[in-house]
């Protein structure tokens, strides 16, 4: 276990764990909520957060949707709104330029976060273990769409082909993920050497098992957070610090 003692990861500290990333052959990334605060949306558990203000099984679950299908489209589209009008930040273009610079396929993004904003930034193909704000689903023949507009109207949509009601195609809680996300996460864990954890609590699983999954294999875990979580103990470099500041540093950016 290796920490940075301060509310900033000292410049020996972060330059060894820019080394490690370096030297790396193979990285896989998760990200969280953490790394689109800086670009001005809320994240779920800390100050200010989603779960700060609504109950996750209010909003978040299928039994919510069931009860209450349009108190939950209206807080998926306010969520899209905001994201919509904010700007990917230094956080996600550094991860982008982190994969431009490696060989294809040595370089897996896995990202909790709903926002699209990775792919604003560049990043060519996130594994969205939760979703997306910007895919809807229908309840009825399940055909899954596109669609960016904002706002969504009317609220709740409807299928065009079948009449059923919509949702948003995002993965809340008892719910399974993705098929495909999670084998091609795991995939991407068992195959890298070095996995950089950024802006997330991991208190949610299955995602949260990835951390603890590259930390049996013995690889080398870099946590960028300006808190600790359940795995800094586990890591080994837990900066502390925002991913905007912290992870273009970490890539050799002045
Ligand atoms: C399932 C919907 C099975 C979305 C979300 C094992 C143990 C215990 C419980 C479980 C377990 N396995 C499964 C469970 C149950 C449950 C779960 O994990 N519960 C937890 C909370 C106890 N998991 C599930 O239900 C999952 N499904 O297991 O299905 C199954 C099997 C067969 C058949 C059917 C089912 C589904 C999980 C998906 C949940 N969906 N929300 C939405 O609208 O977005 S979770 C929600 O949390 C978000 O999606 C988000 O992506 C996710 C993770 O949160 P974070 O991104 O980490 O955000 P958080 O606010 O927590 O933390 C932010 C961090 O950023 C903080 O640490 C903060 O310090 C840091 N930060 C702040 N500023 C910055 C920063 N970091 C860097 N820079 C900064 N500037
Ligand atoms: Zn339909």
């Amino acid at each position: 276990m290796t920490q940075s003692p301060g509310p900033e990861p000292g410049a020996a500290f972060l330059a060894a764990a820019g080394e490690a990333l370096a030297a790396a052959r193979r990285i896989v990334a998760l990200t969280g909520a953490g790394v689109s605060a800086e670009s001005g949306l809320a994240t779920f558990r800390g100050p200010g957060g989603h779960w700060r203000q609504h109950r996750p099984e209010d909003l978040a679950t299928p039994q919510a949707f069931a009860r209450d299908p349009l108190l939950v489209w209206e807080w998926y589209a306010e969520r899209r709104a905001l994201a919509a009008a904010a700007q990917p930040n230094p956080a996600h273009l550094a991860l982008a330029r982190l994969e431009q610079a490696r060989h294809p396929g040595d370089f897996t993004l896995v990202t909790q976060n709903v926002d699209g904003l990775h792919r604003r930034a560049g990043s060519t193909n996130p594994i969205e273990l939760h979703g997306s704000l910007w895919i809807v689903r229908c309840t009825g023949c399940r055909r899954e769409r596109r669609d960016e507009s904002v706002p969504l109207a009317p609220l709740p949509p409807r299928c065009s082909a079948c009449g059923a009601l919509e949702r948003p195609a995002i993965v809340w809680f008892g719910e399974r993920l993705p098929e495909e996300a999670l084998p091609r996460a795991f995939g991407a864990v068992d195959a890298a050497d070095l996995m950089l954890v950024a802006g997330t609590s991991g208190l949610v699983y299955p995602a949260a098992g990835l951390i603890e999954r590259a930390v049996a294999r013995g690889a080398m875990t870099i946590e960028v957070n300006p808190e600790s979580t359940p795995h800094s103990g586990a890591v080994r470099f837990a900066l502390r610090g925002a991913a905007g500041m912290v992870l273009p540093r970490l890539i050799g950016e002045p």
